[in-house]
């Protein structure tokens, strides 16, 4: 396969005030694009053309850092638009919110472990929810990693690069994982891929 750049799920100013227009023209029309041309030119002559981004993934993780920091960078931003939605934030689908609490105390506490684990990442990097042997998981990755190369399936994820905030929160990383949570989750979106992974 080679990669592409999708289209945005919704309008460039859709995510206002808690993401603005001149972010998600900067962080998908050229970080994200250039993901995927730098992508594109590695997968070549890589010995894993023809396989899955899942397995491209896994595949380049710790051999081949090039094709790994863009194909892994694809992949987190391919879901990262659908994490987020306009009105998002709000009730979390039933059996989802009933599985984080059962895993991590209460709904209160996930957003709590997910906003440390966020402003806790050193430098670059992200912050998950992620199904592992059957539970819900809090985590946190450097650069383009994810759950996906360390055993378990992500269900969401948060970028903590500056690129994904800068623009609009300066250094206030705390108050653009806060308002990720509260206002721009799909949740619908992470309880699909839950149903998938559980
Ligand atoms: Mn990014």
């Amino acid at each position: 396969m080679s990669f592409s750049l999708p289209d945005l799920p919704y309008a460039h100013d859709a995510l206002a005030p808690y993401m603005s227009k001149e972010t998600l023209e900067y962080h998908h029309d050229k970080h994200h694009l250039a993901y995927v041309n730098n992508g594109n030119n590695l997968l070549k002559g890589s010995g894993l053309e023809g396989k899955s981004l899942e397995e491209i993934v896994k595949g380049s993780f710790g051999k081949n850092a090039g094709l790994f920091n863009n194909a892994g960078q694809h992949y987190n931003h391919l879901h990262f638009w659908k994490w987020m939605k306009p009105n998002g934030g709000g009730k979390i689908p039933g059996e989802l919110e009933k599985q984080i609490a059962a895993d991590l105390g209460s709904i209160d506490k996930m957003k709590e472990e997910f906003i440390q684990a966020g402003v806790t990442q050193f430098g670059s990097g992200w912050c998950w929810l992620a199904v592992k042997d059957g539970k819900i998981i809090v985590s946190k990755t450097p650069n383009g990693e994810s759950p996906l190369v360390h055993g378990a399936t992500p269900i969401l994820g948060c970028d903590v690069w500056e690129h994904s905030y800068y623009i609009d929160y300066r250094n206030r990383r705390p108050d653009y994982l806060k308002a990720f949570v509260e206002n721009l989750v799909n949740w619908d979106y992470v309880a699909e891929l839950y149903a998938k992974a559980k």
